[in-house]
C-alpha cells in the first residue's frame, strides 16, 4: 500500500501551454502525468481539480488498473478528450510512482525492451517544394531516418503544416483562431509533385510521410493515395475524418499506400472497426489523449492481432512527460511502427528535465526510474498560461472545412 496523500495540477506556458498532474504518496514519492489538450487546457485542468483529485486522496497508488476502471466506469460520462486526457494524466503519474518505487525505468515494468531504440520521424516544411526539401535534407543530415513532408500549395495562402519557425514547429500560435483558406483541388495537384521531387532529391533510403489532416473525402483520399504510390510513402496520415470508421473501406479499396490515423482518438472504441477490418496500417492514438499507458497497451495488443502497428502522435502540444511515456511504451511493445518527434523548445525542455535522448534518428527513454521526466515548478511558475488556438480552415467559398 502506498497511500495517495496529495495531488495538484500545474499549468505553465514555456512558449506553449502544458497542464501537468503531480501525485504524491505518503512516503514522499511523487509521479507526474501530462494532461495537455491543445486549446482546451483549462477544461482538463478543471476536470482534474474539481472531479478527479478529490477521489484520488487515500487510494493506493499501486492499484493502477483499479483506479483506471474507477475513473472510467465510475464516471458514467465516459470517453471524450477531456475525460480521457484527465484519466491519462493520473495513469502516467501512477506508473511513474510504481517505477520509482521499484527503482526501474517504466519500460522494464511493461515487459522490458523489444528493441534497442525507437525510430522517430521529424517534420520538414516550407513555403515551396524547394524550401521543404532543403529542410528535409537538413533532417537527413542530422541522422533522421524518416521525415514528414508538408509544403505550401501554389495559389493557397498559408497551408496546414507549414510554419513560420522551421525548427520549432508550433501550429497553435494565436489568441483566437486564425482563418485559413483551403482548396482540395489545388492541394491534390501539389502533393504528388512534392513527393516526386522528394524522391529525386532525397533518394529512396529514407522514409517519407505526409499528413492530410482529415481534409479529404474518402474517394479523394483514395485518389491521393494512388497518386503517391509510385513514391512509396511510409504512410498517408489522417486522410479523411474518422468519426465514421467505415470511411476507410472506400479509401482502402483504391490504394495500397499505407494509412495512419488516430491522433484525435480517445479510446479503443474509436478504432475498433478500423483495426478489426484491417482498414489501417498504423494507429496513432497517444498516451495523453487515449487514456494513458494502461489503455494504450490494450489498443496496441488488439492492433497486434490484425497486423496494425503503432505510430504515436508526438507533436509539441504533448509535453515531454507524454513523450517519455510514449518512448517507454514504444520500446516495450512488439508491434511498434514509428514515433512522431517534434522537438520542444529549450524553454520547455528546461521546465521538464528529462532522461530521454536522441541519437542518429532514434530516441531512447533512458534508465531513470519511472518515466524519467520531472517538472521544475519554480521555472514553470515563471511562465503563466496564455490562451492559444490552432487555426481554422474555410473553403474558397467561405464554408467551414475540416481541421
Ligand atoms: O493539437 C493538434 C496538433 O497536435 C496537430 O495538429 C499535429 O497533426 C499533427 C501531427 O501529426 O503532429
Ligand atoms: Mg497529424
Amino acid at each position: 500500500m502506498s497511500k495517495i496523500i496529495a495531488a495538484k495540477t500545474i499549468v505553465t506556458c514555456p512558449g506553449r501551454n502544458f497542464v501537468t498532474l503531480k501525485i504524491v504518496t505518503e512516503d514522499g514519492t511523487y509521479g507526474v502525468g501530462d494532461a495537455t489538450l491543445n486549446g482546451r487546457e483549462l477544461a482538463v485542468e478543471a476536470y482534474l481539480t474539481e472531479h478527479v483529485i478529490p477521489c484520488l486522496i487515500g487510494r493506493d497508488a499501486h492499484t493502477i488498473e483499479d483506479i483506471w476502471q474507477y475513473l472510467y466506469k465510475g464516471a458514467y460520462w465516459r470517453r471524450g478528450p477531456v475525460t480521457m486526457s484527465a484519466i491519462a494524466a493520473v495513469d502516467m503519474a501512477l506508473w511513474d510512482i510504481k517505477g520509482k518505487v521499484a527503482g526501474l525505468p517504466l519500460y522494464q515494468l511493461l515487459g522490458g525492451a523489444c528493441r534497442s531504440s525507437v525510430m522517430v520521424y521529424g517534420h520538414a516544411n516550407g513555403e515551396t517544394i524547394d524550401e521543404t526539401l532543403t529542410n528535409a535534407a537538413a533532417y537527413a543530415q542530422q541522422g533522421y531516418k524518416a521525415i514528414r513532408l508538408q509544403s505550401g500549395v501554389p495559389g493557397m495562402k498559408g497551408t496546414y503544416g507549414v510554419s513560420k519557425d522551421k525548427f520549432f514547429y508550433e501550429p497553435a500560435d494565436s489568441d483566437l483562431p486564425k482563418e485559413t483558406i483551403w482548396s482540395t483541388e489545388k492541394y491534390l495537384r501539389a502533393v504528388p509533385e512534392l513527393f516526386k521531387a522528394a524522391r529525386e532529391r532525397l533518394g529512396w533510403d529514407i522514409h517519407l510521410l505526409h499528413d492530410v489532416h482529415h481534409r479529404l473525402t474518402p474517394i479523394e483520399a483514395g485518389r491521393l493515395g494512388k497518386d503517391l504510390e509510385p513514391y512509396r510513402p511510409f504512410w498517408m496520415e489522417d486522410c479523411t475524418p474518422a468519426e465514421n470508421q467505415e470511411n476507410f473501406r472506400l479509401v482502402r479499396q483504391h490504394t495500397t499506400t499505407p494509412l495512419a490515423v488516430g491522433e484525435v482518438f480517445n479510446s479503443i472504441w474509436d478504432c475498433k472497426t478500423l483495426i478489426q477490418e484491417q482498414l489501417i496500417d498504423y494507429i496513432r492514438a497517444t498516451v495523453v489523449h487515449a487514456g494513458g499507458i494502461t489503455h494504450l497497451r490494450k489498443i496496441a495488443g488488439f492492433a497486434d492481432l490484425y497486423n496494425v502497428r503503432t505510430g504515436c502522435h508526438g507533436a509539441t502540444d504533448l509535453s515531454p512527460i507524454s513523450m517519455a511515456a510514449a518512448l517507454h511504451f514504444d520500446l516495450s511493445i512488439p508491434n511498434f511502427g514509428i514515433q512522431e518527434y517534434m522537438r520542444h523548445t529549450p524553454e520547455t525542455d528546461a521546465v521538464f528535465p528529462h532522461a530521454y535522448t536522441f541519437e542518429d534518428g532514434m530516441l531512447h527513454p533512458g534508465e531513470a526510474p519511472g518515466l524519467g521526466v520531472d517538472i521544475d515548478e519554480t521555472l514553470a511558475a515563471g511562465h503563466p498560461y496564455k490562451r492559444a488556438y490552432l487555426p481554422v480552415a474555410r473553403r474558397e467559398d467561405g464554408a467551414m472545412h475540416d481541421w
